[in-house]
């Protein structure tokens, strides 16, 4: 057993002992547990050596034993008696919003509902809505709870679907058939989660592309075969279609399976007000004469349009945008000149500060900052005061050895506690070149208290960014109630940029979260929150995100000059 998997069953407890009723400290002691495991640097096995598990923070005597117990045999007996009494699957109705463990407990003992089909049952025969503190207005929130779980399981992160994709893509290119073969679908729009993944292929004989597709390792079942279209599953559940066209009409081809459905429908509608009529196929002419399209440009050029970048194509404006060619002008990677949050090896980074600052040049970068984590989060290695002064030192001595072509600036990822307050007192804060805040807990709280915490950290005249504003994790968690407005607003007067943090389990801020704030007049900045140098190559998903959000590349940060960047980060 690993720390996750340790983690993960103190969690479990933590939750069953919740729903059961029990003394809220015992639940806490084992949550406070899980948090400190997951943020471990180092295996937990290391602690068994070294004066044992209670020099873990969070971990007392009776907790040191069960971990003793899950190391040696991978059980644990108070678990097991646990779940006789409390069903496992109770957890689950954890998963739906805005439902807590009081509640789920309610239902169990005075309904015996035990798993997400019962709390359905229970819903929609009305059931719910005759118990304590409940009404018919709690009771149609879990019924829209439970659909919108429903829809966030169905999808695939990005952060799947995009590396398997790639891997598909390696494959059938070098099939001697295939002329090109691209993604289509919501995977070349880069939203942030995938029903499925669309390919397009162009080839003058299309069996030898559909028998490599069927035949790729992991195919787990072929939905359907033929000439035109297959679809596969993989041992994943993760589901794939290939189209195979001719390359003369690969255009509209690509044109098409990009979609929106959305925007597509617009298209078809400006197409049918010049006459033409447009497919998948071909633009056909009123006299039944086709256009072909090799090239998806030339259906947007025949239609009177430029190229609209996949990205956009939501039907959230972009057809009449480019009717008057106001198409934004997109950020793109190529654009960023260093990261604003990163972390090394002071606190749970992998790396030391040198290795991630020259990683970054490497790429061509012009600066980079470190901001390791603040104290509060001791779990994740979180620095005092006086260390943050030590790592100062370090960074000095870093920048002397690259030279002054690049800079290492000294930031830090400071922790809005609980009640609004930061981690570090301002002075210290003041002595820092840059200073992020985020949340890493409480996100649970209600939409006015944590709104103010927010609030109260872009008021701190110190602070410089958030990052991941909302907190979200694809596909299990939603961000905090946070109320964006606000937010924006707050962040436009104050002179605070927002993250979009690249991670793709974040990609936070959303993309329609960062096209209002920039609507309101906020900066942004697209971090990797690099652990380690390969997370540099995470970057793209936060521009993609960026794109989505018609983010242009002045409105983000790290796209200026050290010097320019420095003149924002001082006022
Ligand atoms: P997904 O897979 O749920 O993340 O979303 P998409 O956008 O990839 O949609 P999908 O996989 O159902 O279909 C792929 C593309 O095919 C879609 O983006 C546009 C096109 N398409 C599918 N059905 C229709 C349709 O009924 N009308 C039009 N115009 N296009 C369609
Ligand atoms: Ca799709
Ligand atoms: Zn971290």
């Amino acid at each position: 057993m690993n720390n996750r998997e340790i983690a993960d069953t103190f969690e479990k407890i933590a939750d069953l002992l919740e729903i059961k009723g029990e003394v809220i400290y015992k639940v806490l002691a084992y949550r406070r547990a899980a948090d400190s495991l997951r943020e471990l640097v180092g295996d937990v096995t290391e602690y068994q050596e070294r004066g044992g598990f209670t020099e873990i923070p969070g971990v007392g005597k009776a907790i040191a034993e069960k971990i003793e117990e899950l190391l040696s045999t991978g059980k644990l007996g108070f678990y097991e008696k646990l779940i006789r009494e409390v069903p496992e699957t109770l957890t689950d109705l954890l998963q739906v919003p805005d439902l807590g463990p009081k509640k789920v407990g309610l239902f169990w003992r005075e309904l015996g509902v035990v798993n997400l089909k019962d709390l359905e049952e229970a819903a929609k025969s009305g059931k719910l809505r005759t118990l304590a503190g409940m009404g018919e207005k709690s009771e149609a929130k879990i019924l829209a709870g439970l659909e919108s779980l429903a829809r966030r399981t169905e999808r695939i992160p990005l952060a799947l679907a995009w590396p398997a994709a790639q891997e598909i893509l390696a494959k059938l290119k070098p099939v001697p058939a295939v002329k090109i073969i691209e993604v289509g679908g919501s995977l070349r729009r880069m939203r942030a989660t995938i029903g499925d993944i669309d390919l397009l292929a162009a080839a003058e004989d299309s069996k030898e592309v559909m028998r490599a597709f069927v035949e790729l390792p992991d195919v787990s079942r072929v939905l359907s075969r033929g000439e035109t279209k297959s679809s596969v599953e993989f041992k994943d559940g993760l589901r794939a279609q290939l189209w195979v066209y001719p390359p003369q009409r690969f255009g509209t081809a690509l044109q098409y399976a990009t979609g929106s459905k959305e925007h597509n429908v617009r298209l078809r509608e400006l197409a049918q007000k010049q006459g033409l009529s447009l497919s998948d196929q071909a633009i056909v002419k009123p006299d039944g004469s086709e256009i072909l399209c090799a090239e998806e440009r030339e259906v947007y050029e025949i239609l009177g349009l430029p190229w609209i970048p996949p990205e956009l194509r939501e039907d959230r404006g972009e057809v009449q945008a480019a009717r008057k060619g106001n198409l934004p002008e997109l950020l793109i990677l190529d654009d960023i000149k260093g990261d604003l949050q990163t972390h090394s090896t002071w606190s749970d980074g992998k790396k030391s500060i040198l290795e991630m600052a020259e990683a970054a040049r490497d790429r061509g970068w012009e600066y980079l900052a470190v901001t390791d984590h603040s104290h509060s989060l001791g779990v994740a290695g979180g620095l005092s005061e006086e260390e943050l002064r030590s790592q100062h030192e370090e960074i000095k001595a870093v920048q002397e050895k690259l030279g002054r072509s690049f800079r290492v600036l000294h930031g830090v990822e400071v922790e809005i506690r609980a009640d609004g307050s930061l981690d570090y007192d301002d002075e210290v804060l003041a002595e820092m070149d840059l200073v992020v805040a985020s949340l890493h807990s409480g996100l649970r709280q209600p939409r006015q208290r944590v709104t103010e915490r927010m609030l109260n950290a872009i008021r701190n005249p110190h602070v410089d960014i958030i990052a991941h504003p909302t907190g979200r994790l694809i596909p299990d968690r939603e961000g905090a109630d946070l109320d964006m407005e606000a937010i924006f607003k707050a962040a436009a007067e104050h002179g605070v940029a927002l993250e979009i943090n690249a991670d793709p389990y974040r990609l936070d801020l959303d993309d329609v979260h960062a096209r209002r704030a920039v609507e309101l007049g906020v900066m942004l900045a697209v971090n990797s929150d690099a652990h380690s140098p390969e997370w540099f190559d995470l970057l793209h998903f936060g521009v993609a995100t960026a794109r989505r959000g018609w983010v242009e590349p002045q409105k983000v940060i790290n796209t200026w000059t050290v010097d320019r960047l420095l003149d924002f980060l001082k006022k």
